[in-house]
């Protein structure tokens, strides 16, 4: 029988800025804005970023809520272009598969739009990439698997607040998810409890990019007032 004590939580006061309406307005707003200038970028310069930034936007992620305050996150750095070569080519293979034989036509339409294709030369061209993972289960004290809750949620959010940071300090990103990624689990080592979730390079974006012209949903599209 498990005897273990339940543990008592413990309170802390919490405090927010009470705002005026005119300022959460002029604030919400110009979040948006920033963010509307948010675009995936797919041609990188190879030029240098500050680590400290890529750390701070880092520590932003790890605030996400998560199950259980679980925090079901690891994300690692690579810099190292040796690595990258390495995920580069893992990745172009698997995707030159897919692309060739794996993704039904309905996909491949859907990606034509985007341009999009297996040669992947930002995984190597980007300055840092980011691999998160989502780690399904932790391994307690007595060797005992023990599952997290909602992590699949709890890191998306994560990345979403990452993406989010990277862009506030001028960066570009991708949410790159070449499939199947297991191959990213051998080149980082890591360990089995912990699963690819996506790849992000982050950089600046290459001299005179362009990016697919797209529109996203207007607001009535996707919220409904109930
Ligand atoms: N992973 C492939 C294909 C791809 C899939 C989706 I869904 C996209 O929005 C974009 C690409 C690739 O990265 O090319």
């Amino acid at each position: 029988m498990n005897t273990q004590l339940f543990p008592t939580p413990v309170y802390i006061p919490h405090h927010i800025t009470r705002l005026a309406p005119e300022e959460q307005l002029q604030r919400t707003e110009a979040f948006f804005t920033l963010m509307q200038a948010r675009r995936s970028v797919r041609d990188f310069s190879p030029e240098p970023v500050p680590f400290p930034v890529i750390e701070y936007a880092l520590r932003t992620a790890g605030t996400a809520p998560s199950g259980a305050n679980m925090q079901p996150w690891r994300f690692i750095v690579v810099q190292d272009p040796e690595v990258k070569r390495r995920i580069r080519a893992a990745a172009e293979a698997e995707e030159r598969e897919s692309y060739e034989h794996r993704m039904p036509a309905a996909w491949l339409r859907r990606l034509a739009a985007l341009g999009t294709g297996w040669h992947k030369p930002f995984l190597e061209d980007a300055p840092y990439l980011i691999a998160v993972f989502r780690v399904d289960w932790e391994v307690d004290e007595t060797g005992e698997r023990e599952p997290t809750y909602y992590a699949a949620e709890s890191v998306g959010i994560a990345v979403g607040l990452l993406l989010a940071a990277l862009h506030t300090a001028g960066l570009a990103t991708l949410t790159h998810t070449p499939s199947p990624m297991r191959f990213l689990s051998e080149i980082l080592n890591r360990p089995k409890n912990e699963k690819p979730f996506v790849l992000i390079p982050v950089g600046y974006p290459a001299e005179d990019v362009r990016v697919p012209d797209i529109r996203r949903r207007a607001l009535d599209d996707f919220m409904q007032v109930v």
